[in-house]
């Protein structure tokens, strides 16, 4: 047993318990912490075989027993308790020490937390991770933001315990840029799970109420899709819950559970920061505002007489044709909020001057995370081949793959809106690309309006500068 750990947590819930196991079974010392001692206990009594630990009761032992630079894992829930615990630790460290905090923090606190203590010497390194309790276990996706040189003592240590992408072995884990950059990265990633999660959803409703088909028989329809370009473990696993039938009612599972789902944490942060910046991320906000919708029972119990077309399922073969059809709207909906996805983090890159490297972003979310897919490598090699792509709809391999998909995709949405079958992500989606592609928008009229009724401005196709038309007038134009 070691007298000094090589890295230490604190916050000992299902998150610090399992990434201190998995620093351990990696071979490192590691000191634990909580704030209720405890946690800590059962931890040791528990798991202490797997490696070696260093139990520590109070902040001050739990200081002492790490080497230097120290390096502090902070997992405590995220917001006021993270700030309490900086407040504990960072007068008993030394300047070059650093704090990490793996918390879901939202990244502006941990811009202002970062702040705060460079200004002590401190290195604070805001740290998302992603695969819950079983990725924290075996290998979570690692999100670190901070300091570049923290990275050069902590980066070996996460490459070990992070999870390996299964086409190259490579880890999921890389310097994501300065300050925030970790946790922005993180909440989007998060933002785009929503998205991924929402356009299954419509598949599955539109498999059972359009095509007809039982929540087992679609289950055999996502695993012939996982052997495809959706490989994903998303999809894998919307196989297994729908195949899951209740014990207790011998109903299919999907069937048993209560319709309404959260909406929560980083899928709302993904989307408030997206207005902020002004960016289009319409497929995740869709998302987000269909389980905030799912969640007002009171109000859809209200609405359930309005009219609507009765369900008409389709004959086995036209079925199994819409299946296809339904495969293509799904894979070119997921292009457009993946790509909107890298837009946001485009977007925080600038703003703060992160200088994100969006390939290496896909490359990390390739194992460990929830949205882990076989496509991550094709968003790879797309920012591979052009660093300064536009947008992932502008790399050419996409471009084509949403071409051949668009009849399809857009017969599903038609099918639908006949059926009235809710199918917000694939309708924004595709309202999307076509808003991106169109060669005029109606936002010259909305310019126009603004004009008319407060005297706004508006600039033109043909000349430079800013002109108002005088609407209460003779309708001259002038310069503004
Ligand atoms: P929780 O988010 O449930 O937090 C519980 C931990 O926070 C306990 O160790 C608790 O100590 C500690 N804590 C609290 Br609450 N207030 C404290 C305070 N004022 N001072 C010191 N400690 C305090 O734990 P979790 O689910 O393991 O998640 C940890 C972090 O990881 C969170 O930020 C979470 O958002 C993030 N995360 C979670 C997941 C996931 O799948 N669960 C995934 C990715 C990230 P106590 O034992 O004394 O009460």
């Amino acid at each position: 047993m070691s007298t000094s750990a090589q890295i230490g947590v604190t916050g000992l819930a299902v998150m610090g318990r399992n990434l201190a196991r998995n620093f351990a079974r990696n071979g490192y010392t590691v000191a634990v912490h909580n704030r209720t001692v405890a946690r800590t206990k059962a931890l040791v009594e528990e798991f202490g075989g797997e490696g070696d630990f260093i139990s520590a009761e109070t902040a001050e032992e739990f200081v002492a027993a790490l080497e230097r630079p120290r390096r502090l894992v902070i997992m405590v829930k995220a917001g006021g308790p993270t700030d309490a615990v900086i407040e504990e630790f960072a007068p008993l460290l030394e300047p070059g020490d650093m704090i990490i905090d793996g918390g879901n923090a939202h990244f502006a606190d941990t811009r202002r937390r970062e702040k705060a203590l460079r200004e002590q010497g401190i290195h604070f390194v805001g740290m998302g991770v992603s695969g819950g309790e079983e990725g924290a276990l075996h290998g979570p996706s690692i999100m670190p933001g901070g300091p570049k040189e923290s990275y050069d003592s902590l980066g070996p240590m996460l490459e070990k315990i992070s999870a390996k992408a299964a086409k190259d072995g490579a880890p999921c884990v890389t310097h994501v840029g300065p300050d925030g950059a970790g946790h922005f990265v993180k909440m989007v990633h998060n933002g785009i799970e929503y998205a991924d999660m929402q356009l299954i959803g419509e598949a599955y409703q539109l498999l059972r109420d359009v095509a007809g088909y039982s929540p087992a028989e679609i289950a055999d329809i996502f695993r012939t899709w996982n052997q495809g370009r959706l490989d994903s473990y998303l999809i894998e696993i919307t196989a297994e819950v729908l195949s899951h039938v209740d014990a207790a009612t011998g109903r299919p599972f999907v069937d048993v559970v209560v319709d309404q789902a959260e909406q929560k944490g980083t899928g709302r942060w993904t989307v408030q920061i997206a207005l902020d910046l002004g960016v289009p991320v319409s497929g995740i906000a869709e998302a987000v505002f269909a389980r905030s919708l799912s969640g007002h029972a009171t109000l859809r119990a209200a609405s359930r007489g309005l009219t609507g077309p009765e369900a008409a399922p389709l004959g086995k073969e036209e079925a199994a044709a819409f299946a296809d059809q339904v495969e293509q709207a799904l894979y070119a909906s997921k292009i457009v909020s993946y790509t909107q996805g890298f837009h946001e983090i485009t977007a925080g890159s600038e703003e703060y001057g992160w200088d994100i490297d969006l390939g290496k972003v896909a490359s990390i979310w390739r194992g460990g995370c929830i949205i882990r897919a076989a496509f991550l490598d094709r968003i790879r090699a797309a920012y591979d081949t052009r660093a300064d792509l536009p947008s992932l709809l502008s790399d050419e391999t996409f471009a084509r793959e949403i071409a051949d998909a668009q009849d399809d995709w857009r017969d599903v949405v038609i099918a639908a809106v006949r059926q009235g079958v809710p199918t917000p992500g694939f309708s924004a989606a595709l309202a999307y690309y076509d808003a991106l592609r169109a060669e005029r928008l109606p936002a010259a009229l909305t310019q126009g309006q603004r004009d008319f009724f407060g005297a706004h401005t508006y600039r033109r196709v043909d000349r430079e500068g800013a002109f108002h038309t005088l609407w209460g007038g003779d309708r001259s134009e002038v310069s503004a």
